[in-house]
């Protein structure tokens, strides 16, 4: 019972967001995270102005020699920010060395309509690529628009779209698809399809009027971890919804900096304790 995830992401020092949000997170369920950095930042790209980076590409495939040297396994590979197209690659290389891991890709790239501003043209080519070899992806509205050669600042209108959204996702390789925070019909809820079972399913939630950096990384490390400890796919999504909204709603109650992201240290009690989850509808 020691799972292991490789997580492929960014460190950024301020902000919660990636491996600052990933490693409590999946800690406090059970989960050992070995992180493979893709660069240090001084905080997330969403609104600190000028921010201090180091593209860490060069230290990746070294890395993962070593771990290949010393025979070390991994149960899941996770990957998120990357700082350069190159990085694909090497998150590839991850997949082809340990071929029985979970490969999860949340394609950070957009949220809102538009790209985040290290995410190049080249790069949003090549996470296409990554999304197809992956098992799970993750993906917002924006991002599944841009993996989908779409426009990314149109929303889907019903339930409908949502659900051919998730089709033509898993079409092009990964037999589990998440779009993640979806509004249509006058409600908010993030939409699942496991082409296995070839089911779409619904998990609700309660949406406030404030936007937290790092949501989309806690919520795919809920549901990456929770799928890893055996959980069904609409009971990882329940999950990770329930936790996300406790922990926006927790947040927003503060009227705290939105730039600091969600209050993740007061709710990681949430993840320790396992309990059952209903909260999920067929989609
Ligand atoms: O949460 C996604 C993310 C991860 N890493 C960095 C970011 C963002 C979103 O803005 O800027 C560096």
């Amino acid at each position: 019972m020691n799972i292991k995830v490789a997580a492929i992401h960014d460190l950024s020092g301020v902000g919660r967001c990636s491996l600052t949000v990933i490693l409590p997170t999946l800690s406090a369920m059970g989960i050992q995270v070995c992180p493979v950095p893709t660069a240090i930042l001084s905080s997330h790209t969403g609104g600190f102005g000028e921010v201090e980076m180091r593209d860490l590409t060069d230290y990746i495939v070294p890395a993962l020699a070593h771990y290949k040297r010393l025979g070390y396994s991994f149960d899941c590979i996770y990957s998120g920010f990357l700082a350069s197209k190159d990085q694909v690659d090497h998150c590839l290389d991850f997949f082809a060395a340990y071929p029985d891991a979970l490969k999860v890709v949340d394609p950070v790239m957009a949220d809102h309509g538009k790209p985040y501003k290290t995410c190049t043209p080249e790069l949003r080519h090549r996470m296409k690529e990554l999304a197809a070899a992956a098992d799970m992806i993750t993906p917002n509205l924006t991002e599944a628009a841009i993996l989908l050669g779409e426009d990314p600042s149109y929303m889907p209108k019903n339930r409908a779209e949502v659900k051919s959204m998730l089709a033509r996702l898993s079409h092009l390789g990964p037999s589990t698809v998440v779009i993640t925070s979806v509004y249509t019909g006058g409600e908010s809820y993030n939409a699942g399809y496991d082409s296995k079972s070839n089911k779409y399913w619904c998990v609700p939630f309660r949406r406030v009027n404030a936007s937290y950096p790092g949501t989309g990384d806690v919520f795919a490390s809920v549901l990456t971890g929770s799928v890893l400890k055996g959980d069904s796919l609409p009971i990882a999504m329940n999950r990770a919804s329930e936790f996300l909204e406790l922990a926006i709603m927790t947040t927003f109650s503060y009227d705290t900096d939105v730039r600091d992201g969600i209050m993740l240290e007061s709710c990681l009690e949430y993840l320790t304790s396992h309990k059952q989850m209903s909260g999920y509808e067929l989609l």
